[in-house]
């Protein structure tokens, strides 16, 4: 009898000792991977030569990359000249308490003073020169242009590109709009914690000349947040209402600014997808009961023709609806398939680019370790940056191997994609700035190494990036004077 009880004795410690060991190993995990997300300070240019380096070897190592000759400093590269009109903004960060149309209060932060910010909207060629102010945020804010392929010290992220904008400071930002579309901008200083505060807006580049290709007659901008926990659709709770007569060609310029995964179908009327992250499909055709799905940073353009029954709606579960036009409304449908831009639209006739031999190759694995968000099984500084040349093809091979859904956005440049699955693009080319990768999927981009810098990669699901699914294209020859970490206060992605 009392050798039974002491064996349960003993079990008893076994049992405790390994749940003591687990709870251990769980916290001491835990505080490794804050420790990967939270470094004291990391050089973002040069992340492999900083480990393990004594304060002094890194001060020397600093000094000889600054003195060797041919390198330049992200600092120094500027938005060129140019003969555009400049357009110049004024915004201010700042601590607002919002009044939202459901009749609730929301702690926001805003720029002038609402959230989503005042949306920009430039011509293509323009001279964009805005100044941020930041009255009182006080870990400090940035400005990032997303989709846009800005001069390295113009992409506002902290640590990188920049010193967050601390509280009464400012930075004002230059690029030129190259590239007519669909963008946006967020705060890049604790993005998923800032852009979830409503530092976010929409910024539109206008062609310089409408193309023969777009119909529309009519346009919107339909921006959707998440600001914390509520979604809101050019800031409204409610839903939108664009108005439009039967026959009045609407372009919608849909951005995804949370961070899930959106699915719209429109009801009501045929729609084309005109555009994918600002950039023109060729020869988009008529859809019909599709769903079309919005990765967290994409913006899809669609061109909709108010029927004569007057009213079309764009439903997502996600939101509540968008209305267009008044009339009849159309009946709900359920279901319906997929949109693939695999097959959508048609090829250019002589299509060179994609006879281009790539110079390098990259495979990220998008996945997940117990605390983190993982791209090849590491996290955030220790993932080893891409690193290339001025002029090179960039092959990138991006696969999803779990942990939701992973929208790839890479920042400087646009890609063209490829292949999903093995399988090439047959209809238009695609190119984008944001990539929705869902679980098991595999992408071939290529990438013209063309914006010479330090460029983050990241997932845009902005809760992932800040657990560690974040990486580094860095040039040749790049430098950066800034430094992330606690000690400088820049933390671009927590
Ligand atoms: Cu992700």
């Amino acid at each position: 009898m009392a050798k039974r009880k002491s064996v349960k004795r003993l079990i008893n410690i076994g049992l405790s000792l390994i749940v003591v060991l687990i709870v251990v190993a769980a916290v001491t995990t835990y505080f490794w991977q804050i420790r990967l997300q939270k470094p004291d300070e990391v050089n973002m240019a040069n992340m492999a030569d900083m480990a393990g380096m004594t304060h002094m070897e890194h001060m020397v190592s600093m000094t000889a990359s600054v003195s060797e000759k041919g390198m330049v400093s992200c600092a120094a590269i500027m938005a060129p000249e140019s003969s555009g009109p400049t357009r110049k903004f004024d915004m201010t960060a700042a601590r607002t308490t919002l009044k939202l149309d459901n009749g609730k209060m929301a702690d926001a932060w805003t720029f002038n003073g609402s959230s989503p910010g005042p949306e920009l909207r430039v011509t293509e060629g323009d001279r964009v020169v805005v100044t941020l102010h930041n009255k009182d945020i006080e870990d400090g804010v940035t400005i990032h242009w997303h989709g846009i392929a800005v001069p390295c010290s113009q992409d506002g992220i902290a640590g990188v590109t920049q010193d967050a904008v601390a509280p009464g400071g400012q930075f004002t930002y230059t690029f030129i709009a190259t590239t007519p579309g669909t963008y946006w901008y967020h705060s890049h200083q604790m993005s998923s914690i800032q852009a979830s505060k409503g530092l976010l807006g929409a910024l539109i580049i206008e062609p310089k000349q409408q193309p023969e290709s777009n119909p529309s007659t009519l346009e919107a901008t339909v921006l959707y947040q998440q600001l914390g926990s509520t979604m809101l659709v050019n800031g409204n709770t409610n839903g939108l209402s664009v108005p439009g007569k039967p026959g009045d060609q609407v372009r919608l310029r849909l951005i995804n600014a949370g961070n899930e995964t959106m699915e719209f179908d429109v009801e009501g009327a045929p729609f084309r997808v005109m555009a994918m992250d600002g950039h023109d499909l060729h020869n988009p055709g008529e859809l019909d009961g599709t769903i079309v799905p919005v990765g967290a940073g994409q913006r899809y353009d669609f061109l909709i023709k108010v029927p004569e029954s007057g009213q079309v709606v764009i439903n997502s579960p996600e939101s509540s609806p968008i209305m267009i036009g008044s009339g009849i409304q159309p009946q709900h449908s359920e279901g319906g398939q997929l949109f693939s831009f695999v097959d959508y639209g048609t090829p250019l006739p002589n299509d060179s680019a994609l006879h281009i031999e790539p110079d390098q190759r990259f495979e990220l694995k998008l996945g997940q370790t117990l605390f983190t968000k993982s791209i090849n099984g590491k996290s955030f500084h220790e993932i080893p940056p891409m690193d290339v040349k001025n002029g090179d093809h960039i092959l990138i091979t991006v696969s999803n191997e779990g942990g939701g859904d992973h929208p790839f956005h890479i920042h400087g440049h646009v890609f063209r994609v490829l292949s999903r699955d093995s399988v090439a693009l047959k209809g238009s080319p695609v190119y984008l700035d944001t990539l929705l990768t869902k679980k098991g999927e595999t992408y071939e981009l290529m990438l013209e190494a063309n914006n010479p810098g330090l460029w983050m990669a990241h997932c845009h699901d902005l809760k992932h990036a800040s657990m560690g699914m974040s990486m580094m294209i860095n040039y040749e020859g790049i430098t950066t004077p800034y430094r992330v970490g606690t000690k400088s206060g820049n933390l671009p992605d927590l």
